[in-house]
């Protein structure tokens, strides 16, 4: 039975047209979370979207109104500025509420449950004084899908919820058809005061707080998007936590269609730590993209199928050019919904970034206000034109290359699993593992990757980041793993799963590769898939034989591919694969209390081989040596 007392409460706090659009939605839960969160945070007024054209229009209308975003020359495009010091995923700060008993391992941030709550709800009281307060309904995933999982986000930030609906699909049908049997997910954002740049001030009280037990995730005193934008990493917490209780996977991971011969087009998935080229991958031209970020995948007659619970791109922009990135360029170049944050704005309202053609403007606007070449901040560093994790926003239905599968409520057939990492010098190019157990263990759960701006911190920090999904764990990591290990079972042909690597370095740090090679190393793994090119085989995987990359590069790039190209990038690295493969069995020993046997007993096997071809061949191997 629904209480009285909210529903009037909501009748009477919201007003009758918000009311009515409410109770369209037979769902008691609901209406309690609103009603809860409207009396706590006490904004001056609220909005109910129910995702006509006019209502959302109008929310992109008021954040230009508000000032958290400014228009800008190109029609549609807007840019908004997170605070100086709330430019990424603040890792310090988001944390876990767990109840007594519960925990989730020591590389996963945690604080007790209650104690959590106190905090977070005596942070959001009258938060919202001053502010509208928007409830917004989205659909993460297809529609009418098995796979998606509908989701509730309230906040009081214009910025959020136009971000928002660019990146998800609209929900409130869905909450209107699924009633009651909605099993939804809750995010309650505030931007908290903000300053006169309309970026949020109290950063001292920046929290993440997510409550797995009710589903609610809790973002205050926060803008930048990865902390804000709810239904991004903020819902992959509990999704991964749903995943893991129902037998599927919620990953860190792009989709994409790789053309074949004859017109086939293949699916892979492929999982990068933050700004380690993947948006790139998934965006290559002449392929097509299903999701840049999150992907949700199932196991169905022994196959494995993905979705994107995504519609839309939250990408890095630094390094965008017209010759690497044709397609974003083009999206961003053309009239449109965009949203650019954290880039520099010119005087004539166009934008730069860092890596964008042409040259360094002297003079303009960015995150740290009035800017012009050689701006110094407080300790004395520069600051440069953009911030490194500036980013664009926009649908996907922008992009000539989006794949036509992007709705398919049964998602599309996995043939390949992509693990990448900014590792200037172990791992090969590109490689496959000899099975699903080697691959999940070798090249998912170590992983390893420099750290980048995605994150608050220092910068290029060798770390271990399994399936690169470690800073959005919910479960405990040995679990994580064992549940993949699960995953590849039962299946008819389980998908292959190789290693890439964009990031190695020569001995003067050189990085070996063009940012375009990568187009190469899909079509390699493609021709894998189908079982049309042999691989040889070393102590790490199977990596391509030289005259097919040769060939592939030609027809690809058309470019000359040389045999001292091919030893210098697949030379295998001994002692360096030895080096990492104690890091990894270290950080299993010592980080992780419920390893999975089998981790070890691959990277032994993994050391074995290693040493064995040391013996013979010393610690640099070139792949003909091998093959
Ligand atoms: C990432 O950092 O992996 C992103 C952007 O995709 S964020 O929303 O910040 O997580
Ligand atoms: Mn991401």
């Amino acid at each position: 039975m629904e209480d009285e007392r909210t529903l009037e409460m909501l009748k009477v706090g919201l007003g009758e047209d918000n009311y009515r659009k409410l109770a369209k939605i037979d769902n008691p839960e609901l209406h309690q979370f609103i009603a809860t969160y409207v009396e706590l945070c006490k904004p001056d007024s609220v909005f109910v979207c129910a995702d006509s054209e006019e209502e959302i229009h109008d929310i992109r209308q008021e954040a230009i109104r508000t000032g958290e975003e400014m228009e800008l020359a190109i029609a549609g495009h807007t840019v908004h500025f997170d605070g100086y010091h709330d430019q990424a995923r603040d890792k310090e700060n988001t944390k876990f509420l767990l109840p007594d008993g519960v925990d989730l391992g020591s590389d996963i941030n945690a604080m007790e449950r209650l104690e959590g709550l106190k905090e977070i709800h005596d942070i959001l009281r009258d938060i919202m004084a001053g502010h509208q307060l928007y409830v917004r309904f989205y659909c993460l995933g297809p529609f009418k899908s098995e796979f998606s999982i509908p989701a509730v986000q309230l906040t009081d930030s214009s910025y959020v919820a136009h971000s928002e609906d660019l990146l998800y699909r609209p929900g409130y049908l869905e909450f209107v058809r699924l009633g009651k049997s909605a099993r939804f997910l809750k995010f309650v954002h505030s931007a908290g005061a903000l300053d006169s740049r309309k970026t949020s001030m109290n950063i001292a009280k920046r929290r993440v707080y997510i409550d797995l037990e009710d589903e609610v995730v809790y973002s205050v005193n926060t803008q930048y998007g990865g902390n804000s934008i709810g239904l991004k990493k903020l819902a992959m917490r509990p999704a991964i936590n749903r995943a893991s209780k129902e037998g599927w996977l919620t990953e860190h991971m792009f989709i994409m269609g790789v053309r074949g011969p004859h017109g086939r087009i293949t699916y892979f998935a492929g999982a990068f730590p933050s700004l380690c080229g993947k948006t790139a991958t998934s965006m290559l031209q002449g392929e097509t993209i299903v999701g840049d970020d999150i992907a949700y995948l199932k196991k169905k007659e022994g196959v494995i199928r993905a979705v994107n619970p995504e519609k839309g791109i939250f990408g890095i922009i630094q390094g965008v050019n017209s010759r690497d990135d044709p397609i974003i360029w083009k999206a961003l170049h053309s009239p449109g919904d965009v949203i650019f944050s954290n880039v520099l704005v010119t005087e004539e309202k166009g934008v730069y970034w860092i890596g964008k053609d042409g040259g360094v403007p002297r003079t303009g606007f960015n995150h740290s206000g009035e800017w012009q070449l050689g701006k110094k901040e407080g300790k004395g560093n520069e600051i440069l034109p953009s911030h490194p994790n500036a980013r664009f926003t926009l649908d996907m239905k922008f992009l000539e290359n989006v794949d036509s599968e992007l709705d398919n409520p049964e998602g599309v057939v996995i043939k390949g699993i992509i693990y990448g990492g900014r590792d200037s010098d172990t791992k090969v190019p590109v490689e496959e593992s000899f099975d699903w157990v080697h691959g999940v263990i070798t090249m998912g759960a170590a992983l390893e990757s420099e750290t980048t701006a995605a994150t608050l911190g220092k910068e290029g920090v060798r770390k271990i980041n399994p399936m690169s999904n470690l800073d959005f764990l919910s479960i405990p990591l040995g679990k994580y793993i064992e549940n993949h290990l699960k995953f590849g079972t039962g299946l008819k042909n389980p998908p292959r799963i190789f290693s890439v690597n964009y990031f190695l370095r020569d001995s003067a740090g050189n990085f070996m590769n063009d940012k375009n090679d990568k187009a190469v190393w899909l079509k390699w793994m493609e021709r894998r898939s189908h079982k049309e090119v042999e691989a040889i085989k070393t102590p790490t995987g199977l990596i391509p034989k030289y005259e097919d990359l040769e060939k592939l590069f030609r027809a690809v790039l058309n470019k000359e591919y040389t045999e001292e190209d091919y030893i210098k990038q697949f030379t295998l690295r001994v002692a360096e694969n030895l080096a990492k493969i104690d890091r990894v069995k270290e950080f299993y020993e010592t980080k992780v209390s419920d390893t999975p046997q089998a981790v070890f007993t691959v990277l032994e096997e993994q050391r074995q081989r290693l040493i064995m071809v040391q013996e013979n061949y010393g610690n640099y191997v070139s792949p003909f040596k091998l093959s």
